[in-house]
């Protein structure tokens, strides 16, 4: 059986998701067989240049038309295209994969997590960051309880592409477009990876700010309004009783993309860095402190299917996992975490910390 893909978007998560599939064939021989089939853009242009370079079969301008076409929708597009597309494609029974945050607004994620709930095909939240290796080590750990009861979770992702009061504007700060800004793009990675590993956010208080009013728009003397927030921190409880504080920003001076996870529990720590992809930091009973382990073995998840042990990967092998994960479950049938109700959960925690900043108290999650 050959899955027919069409994906919504070209730019970065496009070429992400298409050098995934790409790669899928001759890393991941047990994925199903997948064909390239449409690309989705308005641009027919711009489309069809980069039909050619990621190696789609067809170009369309109408999703409508493909979502009834093929076997898999890919929802890639900025964050106020994810609904309508993704809705339409599962009630046409279409299996869905689609970016994060899985909607501007929490309404948008609700309705989302509804269609794919009616749904008999699997609809998938692109969460990439939970198929790092190291990361999916950090979960083995904890689930085999070897970090004891965990009492701290710590979660921060940094960048500073907009220090610059004069870097332009664009759709990550409108709120119609983005529904939020640092907080959906980046804390929205933080919350899913801290709720897969620690579990859910029960109560919290928000804190948000955004530092630059208004940016130039690239090539015209025009300014436009940034109606987003630059920069999120949040205090947070865990089911279970964890204390946590979850941060991102872009305006982190000399941070690039650093998004950063520790945990302590009465037995034992962890520390993982975005930019050591390939180590964990762990203490476990009778360290003295941390010790630095590779997850670069054969046995270490994922590792089998690429290079001799010792060879590390990189960020978008995080798509190829994902993509082999969600793209097997749509042939098998079967379930794919994170699905939609991960997205609406981790969407839940987006909303309350909005609402925690606006009300100035602490909010409790349902
Ligand atoms: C931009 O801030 C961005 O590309 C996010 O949209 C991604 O989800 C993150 O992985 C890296 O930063």
């Amino acid at each position: 059986m050959t899955l027919d893909v069409g994906v919504l978007g070209y730019r970065f998560m496009g070429k992400a998701h298409a050098n995934a599939l790409a790669r899928l064939p001759m890393f991941f021989p047990d994925a199903p067989d997948i064909e390239r089939s449409v690309l989705v853009g308005r641009d027919e242009s711009a489309l069809s240049d980069a039909a050619d370079q990621l190696g789609f079969d067809a170009i369309s301008t109408d999703w409508e038309e493909v979502i009834d076409e093929v076997d898999v929708f890919y929802n890639l597009g900025p964050n106020h295209v994810h609904p309508e597309p993704s809705i339409a494609a599962l009630e046409a029974g279409t299996a869905v994969f689609c970016e994060k945050p899985l909607a501007p607004t929490l309404d948008e994620a609700e309705a989302m997590a509804d269609a794919a709930r009616d749904a008999d095909v699997p609809a998938g939240c692109a969460f990439n960051y939970r198929f790092v290796p190291a990361i999916q080590y950090a979960n083995e750990l904890l689930e085999a309880g070897e970090l004891g009861e965990i009492r701290h979770v710590r979660g921060r992702y940094l960048q500073d592409w907009l220090v610059d009061a004069d870097a332009p504007w664009s759709w990550r700060n409108d709120e119609e477009m983005a529904g939020s800004g640092a907080l959906g793009d980046l804390g929205a990675h933080t919350v899913d990876l801290l709720q897969f590993l620690v579990g859910d956010i029960t109560r919290l208080s928000g804190h948000l700010r955004t530092f630059v009013d208004e940016r130039p728009v690239e090539g015209s003397d025009e300014t436009r309004p940034v109606t987003v927030d630059d920069a999120y921190s949040a205090q947070a409880e865990f089911e279970g009783g964890a204390m946590g504080t979850l941060e991102a920003t872009r305006y982190a001076t000399g941070h690039k993309n650093d998004h950063t996870i520790e945990i302590e529990g009465s037995d034992g720590g962890l520390r993982f860095s975005l930019e050591r992809l390939n180590e964990l930091e762990v203490c476990l009973e009778g360290n003295r402190g941390y010790e630095t382990v590779l997850v670069t073995d054969e046995d270490d998840p994922y590792l089998d299917h690429w290079w001799p042990p010792g060879h590390v990967l990189g960020w978008e092998h995080t798509f190829v996992h994902e993509n082999y994960e969600f793209l097997s479950a749509v042939e098998a049938g079967g379930e794919y975490e994170p699905s939609f109700e991960a997205g609406l959960s981790a969407q839940r925690v987006l909303a309350a910390i909005e609402d925690s900043d606006e009300r100035g108290e602490w909010v409790d999650l349902e």
